[in-house]
């Protein structure tokens, strides 16, 4: 049999999101992301946009109850190995999505999202209330940028300092893995990954330029698919950084807005964590 270098036993992985049609961020970003570390991908929408790189133009939640169905419905068939959830919409997509979580007991990533790239909310304000209290307790891991750090920590992150006591506040609404992600600093672009009072930093050089559209989802979809493949945290967080900073590198000019991120850059596992660098 020729090597083609994917796992014997294909991992399933499952989003649970907000669909962008333009491809660059949301479950479609997602299932990309999912294919390029050789995961089987899943995709449940949470919430339909009408949006290109330019900005959002509609949200369109669905009937929370037609989530479940979808989430059910793959659970008896396929049940994941992992998942994460990006934008969900409303309060009530929240609680179904938590209430087939806590059954299905899957590891979960949770990107807090609340805003797109350019600023249109995605989710009702009770939306996040609901995320943080009923779906924070049931999450593996949560990656907040720095202004959803802020916005759930109720603080100003504006610093590495800051980071740090954003992850704190937030790990003790339930994750066990806080992962700040400091892209929108300046200098380098370093992340904070906090779990039991445990800091770890990981840095990548900043890659020049404008914004990109998707960066968020194509990070927390790696470490979805990572986790799927039996990495630890750690681990995942390692290597879909490296990933989602070459995805930047590489972006493609397409679209007359906000570019989106390369999905197609190298999704590679090093087998070990970098030591003795910044990654401690
Ligand atoms: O990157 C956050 C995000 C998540 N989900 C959807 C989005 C965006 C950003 O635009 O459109 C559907």
């Amino acid at each position: 049999m020729v090597d083609c270098g994917l796992p014997p036993e294909r991992p399933v992985a499952l989003t649970v999101a907000g669909s962008d049609p333009s491809g660059g961020a949301g479950l479609q970003a997602d299932l990309k992301t999912f294919h390029q570390f050789g995961v089987y991908g899943m995709a449940v929408p949470a919430v339909l946009t009408s949006q290109n790189t330019l900005g959002v133009e509609a949200v369109l939640p669905l009937e929370p109850a037609f989530v479940r169905s979808q989430l059910d419905c793959i659970q008896r068939d396929i049940p994941p190995k992992a998942a994460k959830t990006g934008a969900l919409g409303s309060a009530g997509i929240v609680r179904e999505v938590a209430s087939w979580a806590r059954a299905a007991d899957v590891p979960l990533v949770v990107d807090p999202v609340i805003s797109s790239t350019s600023g249109q909310p995605l989710s009702s304000e009770d939306g996040l209330e609901a995320l943080v209290r009923s779906l924070f307790p049931l999450s593996l891991m949560v990656t907040p940028n720095l202004h959803e750090a802020g916005m759930i920590a109720g603080m100003r992150v504006q610093s590495l300092v800051d980071m740090r006591r954003a992850a704190g506040r937030i790990a003790d609404l339930g994750p066990q893995w806080v992962l700040v992600t400091g892209g929108h600093l300046k200098g380098d672009a370093v992340d904070v990954l906090w779990s039991d009072g445990q800091v770890r930093l990981f840095r990548e050089a900043r890659v020049a330029g404008p914004g990109h559209h998707g960066t968020g989802c194509a990070y927390s979809a790696a470490i979805a698919a990572l986790i799927a493949l039996g990495r630890t945290p750690p681990e995942a967080v390692c290597a879909a950084k490296r990933y989602v900073t070459e995805a930047i590198q590489r972006a493609p000019e397409l679209g007359r807005g906000n570019h989106p991120v390369d999905h197609h850059a190298p999704a590679k596992w090093s087998g070990r964590l970098r030591s003795g660098g910044p990654n401690r």
